[in-house]
């Protein structure tokens, strides 16, 4: 026990469900056995997005559990599995929070060595990996998703050397995080803003945890039902890794003048098309072209870089702005060339370099700072305890 009466338990068990009545049983059965054999006590919190009868079966299950059990059902699933889990984190209240999977391709036997292992290292965030020595990811389906996770798992690396340095499995769904570090993200300016499947990598680049440590598993075969990874939730995937990777406003720069430059791909298509023989003249080919090349800028910018920072103008108003700004940005540009070439003296081309930098640079700070100004209305819900709406029985009276 912890000794502290507003923390009864020593460690919370998040587990995310959709859909996984087959699995709830063995789950509980084996967590408990896990638990109390480590002399440890622990609460088990369902954070559930279910549409079938997952809920009852947890209800049902709860009454035979040697843990206290939680169920925190959601009618609306926002954020997918990494909002279930940063609202079932909310509910928890034990110094120590493990996220595990229900369909036991995580061992349950591992539960109490996360949180030892923790303790012993001073690490603030203890993952279960499937790549490191001892480890293995042979649960997984095929060579699919062995291309798969590998590829998303060397790509995540490279973009967060920093922050995922000393993790060799940052796409993994199985580990344990202080409470500390959690309320630490809460609190930051960005707060938690969890999407899909990919929590963890969400948590270590908010919650920047002290210490990481690692402790090796063997990703088995799901217990029952199906899972529910799918292309839909890889495109998350990528949306939520630009989200994470944008944070800081120079990122936001560097990848606002790239989908810049990819505008230039639909830009020259269309004028090639609408200036070949017996098309338009020059001048409105060239007008029209721009329209596209800001249009596809416009789509990227909006639904990829702002995705969290535009519901506070309607769509209409957010494109016929953008477009403003980026014509604007061509009948500024020339003027201000000229200026430089009359007062500053240098020749047309620097000159040109400089007019087009400083055009960019007030075209991304009137997008960054005033069209998609940043808005205190998406923030995730603050993991403090709050009541469970939903205590189970507790059948070992505690
Ligand atoms: N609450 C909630 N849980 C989810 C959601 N999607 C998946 N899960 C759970 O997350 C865990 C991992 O999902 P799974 O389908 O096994 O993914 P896979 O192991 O990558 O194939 C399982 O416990 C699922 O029930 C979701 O949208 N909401
Ligand atoms: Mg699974």
């Amino acid at each position: 026990m912890t000794g502290d009466p507003a923390q009864p338990f020593d460690l919370s068990v998040v587990v995310p469900t959709f859909n996984e009545a087959g699995n709830i049983r063995e789950l509980l059965r084996r967590i408990g056995a896990a638990v109390t054999t480590a002399g440890l006590t622990a609460e088990v919190i369902f954070a559930d997005d279910s549409t079938d009868h997952t809920c009852q079966v947890v209800e049902d299950a709860a009454r035979s559990s040697p843990l206290p059990v939680v169920l925190h059902h959601r009618a609306v699933a926002t954020g997918g599995l990494g909002g279930a889990v940063v609202e079932g984190i909310a509910r928890s209240t034990a110094p120590w929070i493990v996220v595990i999977d229900a369909d036991l391709q995580h061992p349950p036997e591992l539960v109490p060595e996360l949180v030892a292992r923790g303790a012993s290292a001073g690490a603030e965030l203890v993952v279960a990996s499937r790549y490191v020595a001892g480890g293995s990811r042979a649960g997984l389906a095929d060579g699919y998703r062995v291309l798969v996770s590998g590829a998303s798992t060397a790509l995540t690396k490279s973009l967060f050397p920093q922050a995922l340095r000393g993790l060799t499995d940052p796409m993994s769904g199985f580990f344990a995080i202080r409470r500390e570090a959690v309320d630490r993200a809460a609190t930051g300016e960005a707060g938690l803003q969890p999407l899909g499947y990919k929590i963890l990598l969400e948590l270590a680049v908010r919650c920047r945890p002290r210490r990481i440590a690692e402790v090796p598993y063997a990703f088995g075969e799901r217990h029952a039902g199906e899972s529910k990874s799918t292309v839909r939730e890889g495109l998350r995937f990528l949306r939520h890794l630009v989200t994470l990777r944008t944070a800081d406003p120079r990122a936001r720069a560097a990848v606002f003048g790239l989908i810049g430059l990819s505008g230039f791909v639909p830009n020259l298509a269309l004028l090639w098309l609408l200036d070949g023989p017996g098309g338009l003249h020059y001048a409105p080919a060239e007008i029209i072209a721009n329209q596209a090349g800001l249009l596809w800028n416009f789509v990227l910018v909006d639904s990829l870089l702002y995705r969290l920072r535009r519901s506070h103008r309607r769509r209409s108003v957010r494109l016929l702005t953008f477009a403003a700004v980026g014509n604007a940005d061509l009948v500024a540009r020339l003027p201000l060339a000229a200026l430089i070439i009359a007062w500053g003296g240098l020749a047309p081309v620097p000159a040109t370099a400089i007019s087009m930098a400083v055009v960019f640079a007030g075209r991304f700070l009137l997008v960054d700072r005033w069209l998609y100004r940043r808005t205190r209305t998406r923030r995730a819900p603050a993991p403090v305890p709050v009541p469970a709406e939903t205590p189970l029985p507790d059948p070992a009276g505690g």
